[in-house]
């Protein structure tokens, strides 16, 4: 008998708002596949900004703070995808960013089990991203790119996050809060919404 197709989970959020941090512990609670989008196109522009000008031109774009095209996006989370094995399940960092995203994504790929939006407000992202980009050297993590990906995610936030209400997807959770209080409603969630 063929396998149930894997639960997929996509994690929203602005920058700094703690997805990378709550998809890596989805990840260990739920046995899930790990997908972070930001770190595929980050790997793959290191590897391949110098020797190919597409790859060069998104590299620009994302130091920039950016969105990379919708296309190679799609096209990185499918090739990526289609390499895991064997999973109940997946957890998509970082994606979609806008609502073209999303429609392509279901196109595409699938219609998402569960979207879940951590909203975080302006003062604390941008406390959580200055205080990241003394610690570590993301190539993104410069004042302008701060910026640039503070004013695209409020540009494309509310209407993002309409469209999955619309389809009854999206749970909205309160991250301004301590990792582990996040990570409490997040696991109740998904305990509700997928088991
Ligand atoms: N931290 C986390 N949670 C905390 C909490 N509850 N309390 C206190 N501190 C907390 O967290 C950020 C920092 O805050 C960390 O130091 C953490 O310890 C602390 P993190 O979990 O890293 O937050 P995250 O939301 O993952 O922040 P990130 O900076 O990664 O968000 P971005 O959305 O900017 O980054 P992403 O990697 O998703 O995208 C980067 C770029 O890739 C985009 O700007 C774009 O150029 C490109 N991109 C696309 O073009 N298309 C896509 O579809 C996706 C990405
Ligand atoms: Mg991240």
């Amino acid at each position: 008998p063929s396998r149930p197709r894997p639960k997929v989970i996509l994690i929203i959020g602005g920058p700094g708002s703690g997805k990378g941090t709550q998809c890596l512990k989805i990840a260990e609670r739920y046995g899930f596949v790990y997908v972070s989008v930001g770190e595929l196109l980050r790997k793959k522009m290191i590897h391949n900004a110098t020797s190919n000008r597409k790859w060069s031109l998104i590299a620009r774009i994302i130091t920039n703070g950016e969105l990379a095209p919708q296309e190679t996006t799609i096209t990185e989370i499918k090739q990526k995808i289609m390499k895991i094995p064997e999973a109940s399940g997946i957890v998509i960092d970082g994606f979609p960013r806008d609502v073209g995203q999303a429609l392509s994504f279901e196109d595409q790929i699938c219609t998402p089990d569960l979207v879940v939006f951590l909203a975080c407000s302006n003062q604390r992202l941008k406390e959580r991203l200055e205080k990241r980009a003394e610690q570590q050297g993301r190539p993104d993590d410069n004042p302008k790119a701060i910026d640039r990906r503070l004013t695209n995610f409020k540009q494309n936030a509310i209407p993002l996050v309409k469209y999955f209400q619309e389809k009854g997807l999206i749970v909205t959770l309160d991250a301004d809060r301590d990792e582990e209080e996040v990570f409490y409603d997040i696991s109740m969630t998904v305990d509700n919404k997928l088991y």
